[in-house]
């Protein structure tokens, strides 16, 4: 049957690398072939790279569990991923591709009464940003979500819920795959298998990338890579406050349909939702120890997959399929990095841990802003780095959802 799959169009080109580019992005993930659209379709730079270690996507955008939603507490992040979330809304369309965006709701579970007031404080501050939320009570949970165990006897009983309902999931690969179509087509060289080994620099600014293919030359440099941020800022003379971790995550076989929305849980410490196919898409928290092995330990899954069955009994003989981890790149305020740096012309968008995917567009854009005027977009300016010298923090380890 693969007969049938020889003649396929090449979805974008392989490149020879040009001697120089206006702007070379680094980490051809989401986020980076993201802004690298953006660069050319909204702001008129053409001329740009992506140099992308491996293959395109398959790092953290591979390997994430899809969850999109808007619902942060403070304003700079509530502005950054809403609109990132009215981008999502048209994304299809403008990449004509299908990410498969689907607006099923994303619950986040309260199991105390200190839950149930942070979650009444971070709906109320939504909805003064424009952000569609809503708090649920016991009742009206059980409602929603028939499977799940409502009663009062479990070890955490339910009180109550935030539903963002404009939340939901996409497809992860089809986000890459189509960004990556859509600036291949703008004249973007997408260039893989190429990996940055170091920055050269002229007069305390960037002059191009070293990679394993040879010297690139750019005029601005922007690094997207992730769980790799502080490596790069070390090759780059500097250091970043960030901690790489693994992150996990699990699917099972497939079933038939039986969750029709994202449920989370930050008390007894999963989420869960079903895909497409069927497959249940499982998370919790981060590993604790810090590492770069895109890969976790036993004891995390037993904790992720204890605290689904305490949610949804009728999944305890379900049978997992496959497991994986990403390496995220937290930051102390659970806040992206999204900033000029010590080194003029040498940008950085990194930090987004464990809740990057959902900000992809939106991150795109404001970092294509910023790269093409040479100065921070108004959304992005609150994530500089300098906000760990002035202690101006935003902190969103309420919102983040996965605890780290
Ligand atoms: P990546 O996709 O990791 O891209 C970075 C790229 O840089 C990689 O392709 C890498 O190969 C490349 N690179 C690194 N070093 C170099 C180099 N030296 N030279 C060239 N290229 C280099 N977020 C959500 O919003 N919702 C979720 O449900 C969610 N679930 C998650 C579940 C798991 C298990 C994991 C691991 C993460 C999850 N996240 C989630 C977080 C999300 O995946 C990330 O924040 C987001 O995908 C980051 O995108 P990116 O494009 O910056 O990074
Ligand atoms: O940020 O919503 C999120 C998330 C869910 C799972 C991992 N991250």
């Amino acid at each position: 049957s693969l007969s049938h799959h020889e003649n396929w169009q090449r979805m974008w080109r392989n490149p020879t690398p040009k001697p120089v580019y206006d702007v070379i992005i680094v980490g051809g993930g989401g986020h980076g072939l993201a802004t690298a659209y953006y660069l050319a379709k909204e702001f008129g730079v053409k001329n740009v790279a992506v140099v992308e270690k491996g293959w395109l996507g398959g790092g953290n955008t591979a390997r994430n569990t899809t969850i999109v939603r808007s619902n942060y507490l403070w304003d700079e992040s509530a502005q950054l991923y809403e609109h990132a979330m009215k981008l999502w809304e048209g994304l299809s369309q403008d990449l004509n591709y299908n990410v498969m965006f689907s607006q099923r709701g994303v619950y986040n579970l309260c199991h105390t009464l200190q839950d149930m007031r942070d979650s009444a404080r971070r709906v109320n501050a939504n909805r003064l940003n424009g952000v569609d939320g809503e708090l649920l009570d016991a009742r009206q949970v059980a409602e929603e979500i028939p499977f799940l165990d409502c009663s009062k006897n479990t070890r955490y009983p339910i009180m109550g819920s935030t539903v963002q309902r404009r939340g939901g999931v996409a497809r992860h690969d089809a986000v890459a795959w189509g960004y990556a179509r859509a600036a291949d087509a703008l004249g973007v060289d997408l260039l893989q298998n190429t990996e940055v080994l170091g920055f050269r620099k002229q007069d305390g600014a960037v002059i191009g990338v070293e990679t394993n293919r040879g010297f690139i030359g750019a005029k601005r440099v922007g690094v997207v890579t992730a769980g790799n941020s502080g490596h790069m800022a070390k090759q780059a003379g500097f250091r970043l406050p960030l901690e790489s971790h693994p992150l996990q995550a699990l699917v099972s076989e497939p079933i038939k349909p039986v969750i029709d929305s994202v449920i989370m849980s930050n008390a007894v410490h999963g989420y869960i939702s079903q895909s497409d196919k069927g497959d249940l898409v499982i998370g919790a928290g981060i590993d604790g120890y810090n590492g770069y092995g895109q890969r976790g330990s036993y004891g995390t899954i037993e904790h992720t997959l204890q605290a689904i069955v305490e949610m949804f009994p009728i999944l305890s003989r379900v049978r997992m399929n496959r497991q994986w981890g990403g390496i995220v790149d937290t930051t102390p305020d659970a806040c992206p990095i999204i900033s000029k740096t010590p080194v003029k012309n040498l940008f950085f968008n990194c930090g987004w841990g464990t809740g990057g995917f959902k900000a992809t567009p939106g991150s795109g854009h404001v970092f294509a802003a910023s790269l093409a005027r040479g100065e921070m977009h108004p959304l992005a300016k609150p994530f500089s780095i300098d906000r760990f010298h002035t202690g101006a923090l935003i902190d969103e380890h309420g919102a983040a959802a996965v605890a780290h």
